[in-house]
């Protein structure tokens, strides 16, 4: 027998793996979508281009665990509309109050804003159905339901966005900005691992530990690199203004760093997530591929 074919590396298969997802979400989201304007509005806002790295990481770590990726579409499409919910509200007029996302209008600026929190709560929920209606079994469903529901909500996203906006126009401490990406970017980035972990109950708990602790490092980085993009990215390549942070007088890890402080402290932080990575007992190079993907990464 041929030996069997090794597959091609994680970061090669991107641009497939972006293309399947967005035939799944385009599938999934398409069966609900109302008719008129809240439907046009939340096609609008799931079909733009995002550079879904939630899902990908979602399916990095699905790979890394040896599961069929097909098990994760309804979990990477769930975490992808409750991201795009986030960023839909995020740029309404009484939080961050921005024109353009993902090199288009604002969704409150191509329609209005009663339509925009509409589409943030239509996203939001249509997660939670999704997930419910998954062929998988019940227990891991419900895992889903919670890890999804514990990242986005008030002890996660929602609280992370709640400091951002008290933290406006005030300096905050290295610790303090930690804390609030932590939650605001970091819980759902580690939510793409979660997703995929609960996916295999048959996971070591230490295992566990140490994928969720690549995520806590990478969601940061995640952040860090965000902050470095927003300086030093031009907006129509960033698809959203540039300079926004230092506009709405936000500490940023730049503020704080230095575009070079900033830099060692991502490198550090990719140099962490790998660390927790270790020599677990699977294949890890797929996160690996993921963890070098975000941190290079041009918008
Ligand atoms: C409104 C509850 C609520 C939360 C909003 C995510 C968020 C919280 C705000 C977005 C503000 C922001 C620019 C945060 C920095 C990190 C981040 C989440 C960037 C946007 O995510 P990307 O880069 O965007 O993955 P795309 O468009 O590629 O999906």
């Amino acid at each position: 027998m041929p030996p069997a074919a090794t597959p091609a590396p994680f970061a090669d298969r991107i641009p497939d793996l972006r293309s399947r997802f967005e035939s799944e979400l385009q599938q999934a989201v398409g069966a609900y979508l109302p008719e008129g304007k809240l439907g046009e509005a939340m096609d609008f806002a799931a079909s733009a281009p995002g550079k879904r790295v939630r899902p990908l990481l979602c399916y990095a770590a699905a790979e890394s665990l040896g599961l069929d990726l097909a098990r994760l579409h309804a979990p990477a499409v769930a975490l992808e509309l409750v991201h795009t919910y986030s960023l839909v509200h995020d740029d309404l007029p009484a939080m961050d109050d921005d024109d353009l996302r993902r090199g288009r209008p604002t969704l409150h600026r191509a329609y209005d804003e009663a339509t925009a929190i509409l589409v943030g709560d239509a996203l939001l929920t249509l997660a939670f159905e999704l997930l419910a209606s998954a062929p998988e079994a019940a227990e891991v469903k419900l895992q889903w339901l919670k890890d999804l529901a514990s990242a986005a909500g008030c002890l996660g996203m929602v609280q992370g966005q709640s400091l951002d906006l008290q933290g406006e126009g005030q300096s905050l401490g290295v610790e303090a900005l930690t804390e609030l990406h932590s939650l605001k970017t970091g819980k759902m980035i580690t939510l793409a691992i979660r997703l995929a972990a609960a996916a295999k109950p048959a996971l070591e708990a230490a295992h566990l530990e140490r994928l969720l602790a690549f995520g806590n490092s990478i969601g940061l980085a995640f952040q860090v690199k965000d902050d470095l993009l927003d300086v030093t990215m031009p907006t129509d390549k960033l698809g959203k203004p540039q300079g926004s942070d230092q506009r709405r007088g936000k500490t940023t890890f730049v503020s704080l760093f230095g575009l070079e402080g900033a830099t060692q402290k991502l490198n550090d932080l990719l140099a962490e997530a790998e660390a927790a990575l270790g020599s677990l007992p699977f294949a890890t190079e797929p996160l690996r591929e993921m963890a070098r993907y975000i941190v290079a990464r041009e918008f």
